[in-house]
């Protein structure tokens, strides 16, 4: 076998060796364990993707916001304020707003609420609910469109997880400031007697805010000797307080658990011979346009702020929510105390929006 052919021959030997020997490097790298294939960006819970329907998600803009609003009904300055924040934004952002007025009737409001969970065209719906129960079965049947439900200005008692968020106040701490100032102003005085003017029952403001202002004014000593509903409402209000005055006199301060309410209940007093924010201390709830016009005028000590303007951070959350995001299950909203003695009351009240 010539030289050269040993060579070539020595070589394939070699060659065939080095094969069958070598790590496989040179073999198909096997799959790496699943683990290290880096993870896609992990798809958000299907709990958490939006409303079926809005294929534009995470990307969603205002303007493929349908969202179907249930509001009380249109019982004051409040109300008012919070319904053009609702209409207004809407325009501003460029969404879709369905507004549905409950006329503050619970059976309206909930046939309302039935209303957008069958409405094709409504991905979000947003709701004032006038009471804290009854709201179970259409939540449910909401998760079960896959219909987002944000609460705006007032709580409901449970279903956490079948609602995205709470927009509104803690009507608690407005009730605990209004005793606390109510405990301020009667500071020496020989007796304590206070009448509560509450808004529509089962409201969470007229359950929290008489919660809260129980806690701070029973600590001076105060005592609820009057308590009844009047509805939001002037007139109620008016009519509930001249009722009690034909009863008794004594009282040293009246809580109107709204500005309407208070409102009312000085017109009764000055009926009745009495000077409002004189002989009998008032506080309201609200700080509308004319609760300031009250203090202006003398008749009104303290107004506690609860915010009406509700509805720019409500349409964020609309957004957020189709779009993926988790929200806190409660945005508490900012709210302040404003004093008939303050020396810069007017040009605060200038400055109001609501
Ligand atoms: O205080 C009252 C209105 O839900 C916070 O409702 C709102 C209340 C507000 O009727 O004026």
């Amino acid at each position: 076998m010539s030289h050269l052919k040993k060579l070539v021959f020595l070589f394939i030997i070699a060659l065939m060796v080095l094969v069958a020997c070598s790590p496989a490097a040179t073999a198909e790298p096997a799959a790496p364990a699943e683990a290290e294939e880096p993870a896609e960006a992990e798809e958000p819970a299907e709990a958490e993707m939006p409303a079926a329907g809005l294929d534009c998600a995470p990307n969603c803009q205002y303007s493929d916001l349908v969202v179907g609003f249930l509001q009380t009904g249109s019982e004051g300055g409040w109300r008012a304020a919070n319904t053009a924040s609702f209409k207004e934004t809407a325009e501003q952002l460029g969404l879709t707003l369905k507004f549905y007025d409950s006329q503050n009737d619970l059976a309206k409001q909930v046939a309302g609420f039935q209303q957008f969970i069958e409405d094709p065209e409504v991905n979000v719906i947003v709701m004032s609910p006038l009471e804290v129960t009854g709201w179970e079965q259409v939540l449910k049947d909401a998760e079960a469109a896959g219909k987002p439900v944000i609460l705006s200005d007032r709580r409901i008692d449970g279903f956490e997880d079948l609602y995205v968020t709470f927009i509104g106040a803690d009507f608690v701490e407005e009730g605990r400031k209004s005793g606390t100032e109510m405990c301020k102003m009667l500071e020496g005085s020989d007796s304590k007697n206070v009448w509560e003017l509450v808004g529509n029952v089962g409201a969470a403001p007229a359950i929290d805010r008489g919660t809260g202002f129980r806690e701070t004014a029973e600590e001076c000593g105060i005592v609820v000797t009057n308590s009844q509903t009047a509805n939001w409402s002037v007139v109620e209000g008016k009519q509930v307080t001249e009722a009690w005055l034909k009863e008794s006199k004594d009282v040293q301060g009246i809580f109107g658990q709204n500005d309407e309410m208070a409102f009312g209940a000085i017109e009764a007093l000055k009926e009745a011979g009495l000077t409002p924010a004189v002989d009998v201390m008032t506080i309201s709830v609200d700080a509308t346009a004319g609760a300031f016009q009250a203090m202006l005028d003398g008749t009104l000590n303290v107004t506690v702020e609860c915010n009406p303007l509700l509805a720019p951070q409500v349409y964020e959350a609309a957004l957020a929510t189709v779009n993926g995001e988790t929200l806190p299950k409660w945005i508490p909203s900012q709210e302040s105390v404003f004093f008939m003695d303050d020396p810069n009351l007017e040009a605060i009240a200038e400055g109001r929006k609501y």
